[in-house]
């Protein structure tokens, strides 16, 4: 009998090295659906005579023996969640045996089956569900792996590195084996065993070695794997133009999965991926979709160096593999599309994710202290803020003294198990910088507030401008105090727009020539001289850090900034700042039950001649007239009041439509036709971006022919975007014809899982009325299975961030909501814990709503048996 043992909050602050080397682990899998037999045959080296913990849950321990004897499972202490050995022996073989069910693990976690085809997933703490092992990122090891299977059933049997044979065993079982010559954590594992579809391709790296690529799927979808095959391609080459990085082994393989927690997993070698970054064809999946696979392909092959080849020391230091790896596929993301319209996409993704994140009571550091499930450090915090420091880090060295710090870190510390202050330390070095106080920002959560108090002395011709800083931790456990270490890329303009040289100002320029202030105290003030007349400062340029700003500027100076700002993120930005602006005015108008507009007539002039400005091109153009989402304007509101906000933005665009009706009705006809229709490219893909954001604003007009053209689209498209896009339209705005379109996509794609997560997602997110009983319905649908973790996300996630229908007081969501992670929790805790993030709002909820949802999370956490996973996110709240 199992002694049981509570899931334990672990601290940074007790990390102790371990005191033992495996050299070898040699696992032998006995594949069968119901009852797999794992052989693992550890090679032991130790330093102390301290007992050694191995972590191991929810399988049947078949046998233990050390140096071929078998050990008395009296002899160890057992627990359900660990083995402790206790030996004199400074040299030993351990051979464990080990009995899983891959048919019953709904967990996803460990070795499953999906559809058919046996996988695994081990990070973060997976492969202790596989065989007991020192389940840490920090023990690296060499892996032989040899696995055995029905040939029919499973005739594709693939591991991480080289395989070394394939044969029949007879009866109709034969065997793989598999070795890596790397040594890797236990993590980066890797099993999969299918009937399985392939594309193959070769890469020559720069020093002459070809790599064979191969993207497996399930039969008959090899025809949608060439866009991942292409990317991963392309990400090779650049990695070693940009990075200096090589491919280091003979093969590369992807697979695509039905049933898959998160998006992609970079195992050394043999990356698994979840089908819908995978497959790819223009009838079925978006230019979006087409983005993200490019995106995470790149990704997870750059972890290859950040993350496979250098590791964790610890999971608190994730975003030493996350952060640098995201900021990598930023850059690969800017070189292979456009750089400004990247950036401009990476920082709302990052506001609207980590923002959120940043002021909820679920906050944390970049480098957390603690925590009670290690699941839950995959967040935007440790991702997409994580990347914004290694940018900040760019800045301050400039790019060719980054790529100077990055060549010292791989070269220092390959093949070993670091730290973020180890990366830190390796990019100061070569610099000569002192990151000292920059590292507070891996430390202090929330995001800094920044005040801009401006002055001008016409007769010193002086300009002054203050910078001040605040940051409010949301999570009593961590302070944010300190000042951060603020790099600001700025410039000044005239009341024309131009741009005023700095080049005689005390100020800094980094190693790329741009001026940069170096905020690093609470209040600081930098004086400009020589001025004729007060400058207009564009601060933040490329969103230099990630910061929040307070500034009180007038309506004048911030359109001169959206027309003339010679940084586009920044023009981009100001007009972010102006519709917000106008957003909530509009929403004040509202609450006090006035009829005015906030719409002002300047704001409209500049709309109307950005639409027809010929020398912009239509992706940054759709930025420059998309409004701020629901998640971002929240953010600037203290309480959200969802029936307000959504009567702002209806007002908001039907009036921007009417005044701009035949300025949008021209951009949409002049871009849809020709190549827009059918072609797949990042050009064509802008075009169709601007002409739907034109329709999607025209839509909220009374009007026939704008009802003509969105179901004209919508029956007659090519491209899934044009189709997607009409469809959300006709959602969003009530359009007639919504029910009999909403049946012929599903009548058309039914049996297209991907598709119908599409189909699914849409209504859960839609502007219009009744969301909540559609979500209900669609639960329904026979297309719909609460397992398999893509249609939770398309539904029920996709709900609980749909704020205007999620939190409208009438709907009464939250008690569905709250069931449903209930239900979830017990067959897949990483699912359900996903889709608690959605109640991080908490604290902005008007009252009772909010009073409603505390009480029903408390009855969730004192009435159920709740994993570890939701219990620490729902327990802040
Ligand atoms: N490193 C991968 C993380 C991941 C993951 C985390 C928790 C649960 C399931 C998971 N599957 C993959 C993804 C990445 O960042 O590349
Ligand atoms: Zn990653």
């Amino acid at each position: 009998m199992k002694t049981k043992e509570e899931p334990q909050r672990i601290y940074l602050k007790n990390y102790q090295a371990p005191h033992f080397q495996i050299l070898s682990v040699d696992l032998h899998f006995d594949l069968h659906e119901s009852k797999t037999l794992v052989r693992n045959l550890m090679k032991f080296e130790t330093f102390s005579n301290q007992p050694i913990e191995f972590d191991g849950l929810d399988f049947k321990l078949v046998s233990v023996k050390l140096n071929q004897e078998i050990l008395n499972k009296e002899d160890l202490k057992i627990t359900d969640r660990s083995l402790t050995l206790q030996t004199e022996l400074k040299k030993f073989d351990l051979e464990i045996v080990t009995e899983i069910s891959p048919e019953t693990n709904t967990s996803l976690e460990g070795l499953y089956l999906s559809r058919g085809i046996f996988t695994t997933q081990c990070e973060a703490q997976g492969f202790r569900k596989i065989t007991y092992f020192p389940d840490r990122p920090d023990v690296m090891t060499s892996f032989h792996v040899t696995i055995e299977a029905d040939e029919k059933k499973y005739p594709v049997l693939l591991s991480n590195g080289d395989r070394l044979a394939l044969k029949s065993l007879g009866q109709g079982r034969h065997q793989a084996t598999w070795r890596d010559p790397h040594k890797k954590p236990c993590y980066l594992f890797a099993l999969v065993a299918g009937d399985l579809g392939v594309i193959q391709d070769t890469f020559t790296t720069k020093s002459g070695r070809k790599v064979l690529l191969e993207v497996f799927a399930a039969h008959g979808l090899q025809g949608k794997c060439h866009h991942a095959l292409e990317s991963l391609k392309k990400s090779m080459a650049w990695d070693e133009i940009r990075f200096g990085r090589e491919y280091d082994l003979n093969n590369y393989m992807i697979v695509a999965i039905d049933d898959f927690n998160a998006g992609a997993m970079e195992n050394k070698g043999l990356n698994i991926f979840n089908s819908r970054l995978v497959l790819a064809d223009p009838e079925t999946a978006t230019d979006t979709d087409y983005h993200a696979i490019e995106s995470v392909v790149a990704h997870e092959y750059f972890h290859n160096w950040t993350g496979n080849r250098i590791t964790l020391r610890d999971w608190f230091q994730l975003s030493l593999k996350e952060g640098l790896t995201v900021f990598r596929d930023q850059e690969f993301s800017a070189d292979m599309t456009d750089r400004g319209l990247q950036r401009i996409l990476d920082v709302d993704s990052l506001r609207e994710r980590q923002f959120s994140e940043d002021a909820s009571p679920n906050a944390h550091p970049v480098r957390p202290e603690s925590c009670l499930s290690v699941d839950n450090f995959f967040t935007p915090t440790i991702y997409e803020k994580g990347a914004e420091l290694i940018r900040m880090m760019q800045i301050l060295t400039g790019r060719q003294g980054f790529r100077l710090g990055m060549d010292h870190y791989f070269e220092k510390f390959d093949g070993q198990a670091v730290t973020t202050d180890d990366f830190a330390a390796a990019i100061s070095e070569p610099n000569q910088l002192d990151f000292t106080q920059f590292k507070l920002w891996y430390e202090q959560p929330g995001t800094p507030l920044v005040e801009v108090l401006e002055s001008f002395d016409p007769n010193r011709g002086i300009y002054s401008l203050t910078l001040k800083q605040s940051c409010r931790s949301m999570n009593k456990h961590y302070s944010s105090e300190r000042p951060f270490y603020i790099p600001v890329l700025m410039g000044l303009l005239n009341q024309q727009g131009q741009e005023i040289s700095l080049k005689n100002q005390k100020i800094d320029f980094n190693s790329d020539g741009e001026a940069v202030l170096h905020f690093r105290q609470a209040e600081q003030t930098w004086e400009f001289t020589g001025l004729k007349e007060k400058p207009i400062p564009s601060l933040f340029r490329e969103f230099s850090s990630p910061i929040n700003l307070k500034w009180n500027v007038s309506e004048n100076e911030l359109l001169t900034l959206v027309q003339y700002d010679r940084d586009g993120f920044n023009r981009r930005e100001m007009s972010q700042k102006i519709y917000t602006e106008t957003i909530l005015k509009q929403i004040k108008f509202i609450e006090s039950g006035s009829n005015e507009s906030a719409l002002s007539s300047r704001l409209l002039a500049v709309m109307i001649s950005l639409l027809n400005d010929p020398s912009m091109g239509p992706g940054f153009k759709s930025k420059m007239l998309s409004l701020p989402s629901d998640i971002i304007l929240a953010q600037k509101l203290d309480t959200l009041n969802a029936v307000s906000l959504k009567k702002a933005r209806i007002h908001i665009i039907s009036q921007m439509a009417k005044e701009l009706k035949s300025d949008l009705l021209k951009v949409y006809q002049s871009l849809h036709q020709g190549q827009n229709l059918v072609e797949i490219s990042h050009g064509a893909a802008a075009c169709r971006e601007l002409k739907n954001l034109a329709l999607s604003y025209l839509s909220f007009l009374p009007d026939q022919q704008i009802q003509n053209l969105i179901s004209d689209q919508f029956f007659s498209a090519k491209l899934m975007t044009d189709k997607f896009d009409a469809l959300k339209m006709m959602l969003d705005c009530n359009h007639p014809k919504t029910q009999e379109a909403l049946s012929f996509f599903e009548k058309s794609y039914s049996g297209n899982a991907l598709v119908m997560n599409k189909w699914f997602q849409m209504q859960a997110l839609s502007f219009g009325d009744h969301v909540k009983k559609t979500v209900e319905a669609l639960e329904k649908h026979p297309q719909f299975n609460i397992n398999n973790p893509n249609n939770v996300y398309a539904l029920f996630r996709a709900f609980g961030q749909n704020l205007v229908a999620f939190h409208s007081p009438t709907e009464d969501a939250y008690e569905f909501f709250l069931k449903k992670i209930e239900e979830i929790d017990p067959k897949n805790p990483q699912v359900a814990a996903r889709l608690c993030g959605s109640l991080n709002i908490i604290n902005k909820l008007p009252s009772p709503q909010k009073e409603h949802l505390k009480s029903l999370v408390q009855k969730l956490l004192v009435t159920q048996k709740l994993s570890a996973n939701s219990r620490e996110l729902l327990e802040s709240l």
